[in-house]
């Protein structure tokens, strides 16, 4: 990797005819103080980079055009402004006029076509930033990266001297399709708004999906017409015994919405056949002996399951999917499937038969939990690994046989990217079943070639879960996710070239200022050189 890493910036500094290497020290402080911050100081690291020309200077009247722009492009030209704004003093006057300076906004037109549905390039030169994309979500991207290469939000009482932005080109596109985060809002209930502060968190490294862990065991969080006491009884309660909460459907319709303004998809998980205390105990006639249990605060796992050969389960679990894959634009429904340890291994796979064609039916694709593939994963199924060090040959095995045999992956190993691990002994909040995940742990991996026998193609990309046995704040959940969170996002984006701890965690450093800057509580883990605050 280290070998490769030094190629890449020896090409980047040719390329650049620049003598000096791509990254500044640790501590240099960026944008502010006149100082570019270099093109390639950015998470997720991009494709490709070419440094070079003169900066271009960012002053009072710099206008943000969009040139004949569509709607989307105007809206993202928008979201631009309101992230500047705040961040630089400066105006920033959104224009639809073309003209040789300023921020501009280019969707579609010539060279975008290579750039796919995600990417985007950024070319600095002259006295123009130009963002070009051939989609709306490469073009929202592009806006990601830019606000990397300006002061952090809220600093410009500190800064002195003008705005720039070092010149050359930036020209990117993901590795994986699949960048996702995963909240557990069952444990503990998270409100519209604290799922929102998380999506606007994600969408700075260009996560694209948000994995909503909608039931378990401690709770039901949305409200279904058809069984209604899903939501009002078992979502009444989470870990502890708090008064837990669920989302209405506008509540859901909300956050798929602001989530899609900011190109992520929802994907929402209802976990089955076990995990499902809190489903039982709001309707007695899920149960097989026919009575509902108590609803349930602890942390354990494994002691529920639905009532595999009654007729009632697959009454239920049409409606949920039918509902649920109604208010979800996205093509993915996440059907859980873990640590179902109270069903019987041929009833788990004859209720896996039952179901995935059901998602089917409403036109979703189903995502399941690894242990999906010890019964029949459906044509198209996604299995989302989340083993770790300790798992056995044969279960990792059985993986690979189903990647080999057309399923795809989801990546998402416990010891790596399970952002409710604790970093270290010391870390107040967390589990530690998996072990204790560093940053540079949980960065140094690559999904590629991760599961022996696996192939390559067969990885639809990455995932950050982040359960909540321990967590109920946004706060507890940015001092877990903060810092490891981008360096998923970088694995899930970035191609393997660009991998090299040593250059990462010099640009994750960098990143400390802005969320100081955004108000996010992150962990200052010794691992990563810091500035000084
Ligand atoms: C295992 S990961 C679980 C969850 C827990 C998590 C805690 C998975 C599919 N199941 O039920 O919340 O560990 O880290």
């Amino acid at each position: 990797m280290r070998r490769r890493r030094l190629l890449f910036s020896l090409l980047l500094v040719a390329a650049a005819g620049l003598g000096t290497a791509a990254v500044p020290p640790p501590g240099a402080s960026g944008a502010a103080g006149g100082e570019a911050t270099p093109l390639d100081r950015v998470i997720p690291a991009p494709a490709s980079v070419r440094g070079g020309g003169a900066p271009v200077t960012l002053g009072a009247r710099t206008p943000i055009r969009v040139p004949g722009g569509s709607g989307e492009a105007r809206r993202i030209a928008g979201h631009l402004a309101a992230l500047l704004r705040p961040a630089t003093g400066l105006a920033f006057p959104v224009t639809t006029k073309s003209g040789r300076d300023g921020i501009v906004l280019r969707l579609g037109g010539s060279g975008t076509g290579g750039l796919g549905a995600e990417g985007y390039r950024l070319t600095s030169g002259g006295r123009a930033v130009t963002l070009s994309a051939a989609r709306p979500a490469g073009l929202f991207h592009a806006v990601q990266t830019l606000r990397q290469l300006l002061p952090p939000a809220g600093r410009q009482g500190t800064r002195s001297g003008p705005l720039r932005i070092a010149g050359g080109t930036i020209t990117d596109s993901p590795r994986y399709s699949y960048r996702g985060a995963m909240l557990d809002v069952s444990r503990h209930f998270f409100t519209v708004a604290q799922v929102k502060r998380y999506i606007d968190q994600l969408a700075m490294y260009k996560i694209n999906k948000l994995h909503l862990h909608l039931s378990d065991d401690q709770g039901w969080r949305i409200a279904l017409a058809s069984w209604p006491r899903l939501a009002t009884y078992g979502g009444s309660t989470q870990v502890g015994g708090g008064k837990g909460g669920y989302y209405t459907k506008d509540d859901y319709r909300e956050i798929v919405r602001y989530a899609a303004d900011r190109y992520l998809t929802v994907v929402p998980e209802i976990d089955m056949p076990g995990h499902t205390n809190a489903a039982l105990a709001s309707y007695a006639e899920l149960n097989c002996n026919g009575q509902a249990p108590p609803l349930y605060t602890g942390t354990n796992v494994g002691f529920s399951s639905l009532c595999v050969p009654k007729k009632a389960t697959y009454d239920f679990v049409d409606d949920v999917i039918r509902e649920l894959a109604a208010l979800t634009p996205g093509r993915y429904l996440h059907i859980g499937g873990d640590e179902a340890h109270s069903t019987g291994h041929a009833d788990y796979v004859a209720f896996m038969d039952k179901v995935q064609p059901v998602v089917a039916k409403y036109g979703k694709t189903v995502i399941g939990w690894h242990q999906l593939t010890g019964a029949h994963p459906a044509k198209g199924a996604v299995a989302q690994y989340w083993g770790y060090d300790k798992t056995g040959t044969a279960e990792r095995t059985q993986v690979a046989d189903a990647a080999r045999n057309g399923t795809r992956l989801i990546l998402s190993p416990a010891d790596r990217a399970y952002l409710d691990m604790k970093y270290d002994k010391d870390t107040p909040l967390g589990l530690n079943w998996a072990g204790y995940v560093g940053v540079e742990r949980s960065y140094d991996w690559d999904p590629g070639r991760y599961l022996d026998g696996a192939p390559a193609d067969s990885v639809l990309g990455v995932e950050a879960p982040l359960w909540s046995e321990t967590l109920s704040t946004s706060a507890h959940i940015e001092y877990m996710a903060f810092p490891r969170l981008p360096g998923i996002a970088e694995l899930g984006w970035s191609p393997a070239a660009t991998h090299d701890w040593d250059d990462y965690k010099v640009r994750l450093a960098a990143q400390g200022p802005r969320w100081d800057a955004l108000g996010i509580g992150y962990y200052r883990s010794p691992e990563v050189p810091w500035p000084a605050r």
